[in-house]
């Protein structure tokens, strides 16, 4: 049976990449995009991501508008990262479906509450200003949720500041509340994800699919590469996003390692800085709620995306 899943994003090449994987994979059931201001404005990731299900051929996936801020701070977008567009260096079909009128947070809670308690998962690959405002919101949907995989965040790096990632960082106090409602928690967060490098053998077998889709995530790729070398000092860039869809679709994927987490939301230094309590013994599903991913199988990572692009045509 596949798993249903709600993908909450704000594309950005790397939110593109999970969208591609979450369609092209038979294990997973993509129930509709909702979308966050973040990596770019409410208005352009939108756009983004009805355009890249456009480039995949998937009519038959919804796209829903969220939240255009983060709940309290100033709004702080990551155009050195992916671009004035936020998924410049590739040419993107005009979306076809019209965009849904509901707002996200509505949908998310009503497409919760009419499903069976534990068959969603949320996987949230932006600011979690969404996720939080459904849980205030409708509360019981904390109880019906399967499981929350998120990227963001990092036990032992940052990304956005010295120990804060970027999707954290921009609403810590969505972030606050999303990791301190008691739903299963896995964070993807940067420990993982630095892993997952578009390295040049793994942008090959992407582009050995031979499809115009498969130029299309070639080319995303380029550009994220680009950026990665002048913002963060990195060769090859991480491909932080699919990781989540990665996971679901086979948790061997990834080892992860449960421990109690939560987001500072007053330091000076530490604003949006995921602390992850790695002290003793690993403690049991049923004493924690929360776990992070740690080691990353590289090339069953890219053959997971590979697979999907073939299959997407
Ligand atoms: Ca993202």
């Amino acid at each position: 049976m596949s798993k249903k899943i709600i993908l909450d994003c704000d594309p950005g090449h790397d939110d593109a990449v999970a969208i591609l994987l979450a369609l092209g994979n038979p294990e997973i059931d993509l129930l509709g995009v909702t979308t966050v201001g973040g990596n770019q404005s409410l208005e352009k990731v939108t756009y983004n991501a009805r355009a890249v299900l456009r480039k995949a051929g998937a009519d038959d996936v919804p796209v829903y508008a969220g939240c255009d801020r983060p709940l309290i701070r100033e709004q702080e977008v990551a155009a050195s990262i992916h671009g004035e567009t936020g998924l410049d260096g590739v040419e993107l079909p005009e979306p076809t479906r019209p965009l849904e009128q509901e707002h996200a947070v509505n949908w998310i809670i009503d497409t919760i509450m009419s499903n069976e308690p534990q068959t969603i998962t949320l996987v949230p690959t932006g600011p979690l200003t969404n996720i939080a405002m459904a849980a205030r919101l409708e509360p019981r949907i904390v109880d019906r949720v399967k499981e929350v995989v998120l990227m963001g965040g990092g036990y032992h790096v940052g990304n956005w500041s010295a120990v804060a990632e970027f999707n954290i960082k921009v609403d810590p106090d969505a972030a606050h509340i999303v990791f301190n409602e008691p739903w299963p928690l896995t964070m993807v967060g940067l420990d993982l994800t630095h892993q997952a490098l578009c390295t040049p053998a793994a942008q090959k077998q992407v582009e050995s699919v031979g499809t115009p889709l498969a130029t299309f995530v070639s080319g995303l790729m380029d550009y994220f590469r680009k950026s990665y070398q002048a913002n963060q000092d990195f060769v090859d860039p991480p491909v932080h996003d699919p990781c989540t869809v990665a996971y679901l679709i086979d948790p061997t994927v990834m080892t992860t390692r449960r421990c109690p987490l939560d987001v500072e939301i007053r330091g000076e230094l530490t604003l949006g800085m995921t602390v992850a309590d790695l002290r003793g013994p690993e403690p049991s599903e049923k004493e924690c709620h929360t776990q992070v991913a740690v080691k990353l199988d590289h090339q069953k990572f890219w053959d997971l995306i590979t697979d999907a692009i073939r299959r997407l045509g």
